[in-house]
């Protein structure tokens, strides 16, 4: 499979340029779109999609929010063994939580997908193969609930089409720990590439700070140093957990202002969350 990854690509002649070569049909220069309605009671979802780009484009009524999860089970796994070890992953207790984790890691590729709350509608285009893929919401594991896994057949041939997106978020790992590389403001008309090129599962997700907060203010936070709130609000949105080595393009439109990306993946290793270990940072989003 080849990624076509057009940056700054926005003129209608770079779109013709950059389609499938040959195609001419309709819609064959966007990927598909399906739009993703989150509840507490659940959520439709399609059963069949045509291998390519895919937007999920979420949203929801419910205060606490959703995680709509997408993935593939590795050769030789089990939706059983995966419930087991997500239930493991969220757990307070850090050997457990790496154990967890790790089990994840192995059971299934995360292809990612969104965290929504009801503030802004969160889009995530992520770029499928063929095979058979479940979606389901991370709010289950957290409630210790039997998950409900939606299977989506993906069919045929990967059908490229250039992907827009003004800015890349990168998660990385460093001798320091894991970290984002990231612009210092982004502005929220256009899309941003976020890449995995680490070697664990990392999410992305973007909760407001209060004004003059840094980086080395979370970092105090997150050490245990400063017990002061660095948030100016509860809740957060942004992209689910996505594995090594994988893509997802975000768009979404949250009140403008400075926000704290974050990831509280916990490490394979010691079961801290990710932002612990300094996985933080300030990004301001106009
Ligand atoms: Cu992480």
């Amino acid at each position: 499979m080849t990624l076509r990854l057009t940056g700054a690509c926005l003129t209608a002649g770079c779109l013709a340029l950059a389609g499938p070569a040959g195609s001419a049909a309709a819609g064959t220069d966007h990927p598909q779109q399906v739009d993703v309605v989150m509840k507490n009671s659940g959520f439709a979802f399609p059963h069949h999609l045509h291998a390519g780009w895919v937007t999920f484009r979420t949203t929801t009524k419910d205060a606490q929010g959703h995680t709509l999860q997408g993935f593939r089970l590795r050769k030789g796994h089990t939706l059983a063994q995966l419930s087991a070890d997500l239930n493991n992953a969220v757990s307070n207790t850090p050997a457990t939580a790496a154990a967890g984790i790790s089990g994840v890691a192995k059971d299934a590729l995360l292809v990612g997908g969104t965290a929504v709350e009801p503030s802004t509608a969160v889009s995530s285009t992520m770029p499928l193969r063929a095979g058979t893929y479940w979606f389901f919401d991370f709010n289950q594991v957290f409630a210790h609930q039997p998950l409900t896994f939606h299977k989506v057949q993906v069919h045929g041939d990967f059908e490229d089409a250039p992907l827009h997106f003004a800015a890349v978020v990168k998660q990385v790992e460093t001798k320091n720990g894991p970290r984002f590389l990231a612009p210092e403001s982004f502005n929220t008309d256009n899309n941003v590439l976020v890449e995995n090129r680490a070697d664990e599962i990392h999410e992305l997700s973007f909760q407001r700070v209060k004004p003059g907060v840094t980086d080395k203010d979370l970092t105090k936070v997150f050490n245990g140093t400063s017990t002061t709130n660095p948030f100016a609000e509860n809740g957060s949105r942004g992209l689910a957990p996505m594995s090594p080595g994988r893509v997802q393009v975000l768009h979404f439109d949250p009140v403008g202002g400075r926000y704290a990306m974050l990831c509280f993946i916990p490490d394979d290793k010691s079961g801290i969350p990710h932002a612990f270990l300094g996985m933080h940072r300030i990004i301001r989003l106009r």
